[in-house]
């Protein structure tokens, strides 16, 4: 069997799992929107890139996003096209307007979190100590921006438009350790307590792991999440992405 009909098989028993056969042949035929959005240096561009890359380049924390760059990129045969959108606060506007651009006609919203570890261009001072170690203040305060962000998108889409959300946790590869703690955060904790409409949407939650990078170059990695974790965490986020799609994210 080639892989190309091992993956239309894969495809098929899903949908037939789930009740969305009917679905099955409009998916193939429509260019799935995806917006992806995020605070400033939780990892949205590089999870764009690990789309397509089993393991990409890590970006540096200097380099950020500043227009709402578009990629066509296909998943299992399925057509989409993914909005990046720049985290950064002074680009609050062309953010805004990317959500407003696009709100009527979205598939799906993958909402980027990585438990507070956001890397970007100002934050290295505040981020480690003098001996090294993460600074809890730090991470606290951009949890605290990872939720300002839902508020952001929140009051621009609301919880009933036709999209379906999916939240991915990336970095992994630092937070693996505590990943009782980062779900509970995520699932039932003050993430989830915060998200406002957005939770009439039912979020779908997924772990992810990019690239493997020490934090700003100098924090330690979990160890225990390894390449085999990230191979898998990859595969379910692909396979979210389209399960999203199909089950009720077309808008058409
Ligand atoms: N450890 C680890 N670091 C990551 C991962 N993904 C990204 N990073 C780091 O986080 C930084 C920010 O990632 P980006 O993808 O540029 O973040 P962004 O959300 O696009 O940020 P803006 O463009 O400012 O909105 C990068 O410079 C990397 O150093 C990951 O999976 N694991
Ligand atoms: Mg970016």
């Amino acid at each position: 069997m080639t892989t190309e009909i091992e993956i239309a098989k894969q495809i098929y028993d899903l949908a037939k799992e789930q009740g969305w056969i009917k679905q099955l042949l409009s998916i193939y035929k429509k260019k799935h929107k995806v917006l992806v959005l995020g605070s400033s240096g939780v990892g949205k561009t590089n999870l764009l890139q690990s789309l397509t890359q089993l393991l990409p380049e890590v970006i540096h924390y200097s380099t950020r996003t500043t227009g709402t760059p578009k990629s066509s990129i296909e998943i299992k045969s399925i057509p989409f096209v993914f909005i990046d959108t720049p985290g950064q606060e002074n680009h609050e506007s062309v953010r805004k307007a990317a959500i407003r651009e696009h709100c009527g006609s979205l598939d799906l919203v993958i909402n980027v979190v990585c438990y507070g570890y956001h890397e970007y261009a100002r934050g290295k001072e505040q981020a480690i100590t003098n001996s090294g170690k993460i600074n809890p203040e730090y991470v606290k305060a951009n949890r605290e921006r990872e939720i300002d962000a839902v508020q952001e998108w929140n009051n621009i889409l609301g919880g009933n438009a036709p999209y379906r959300l999916l939240t991915v946790i990336t970095k992994a590869d630092i937070w693996w350790n505590s990943r009782e703690d980062v779900y509970d955060h995520y699932e039932k904790g003050e993430y989830f307590q915060n998200l406002g409409a957005a939770q009439q949407l039912t979020p779908v939650i997924t772990p992810h792991s990019s690239v493997f990078h020490k934090f700003y170059g100098i924090g330690s990695l979990s160890g225990n999440f390894d390449e085999q974790d990230r191979t898998l965490a990859r595969a379910n986020l692909l396979k979210s992405i389209v399960e999203l799609v199909g089950k009720g994210g077309i808008n058409d």
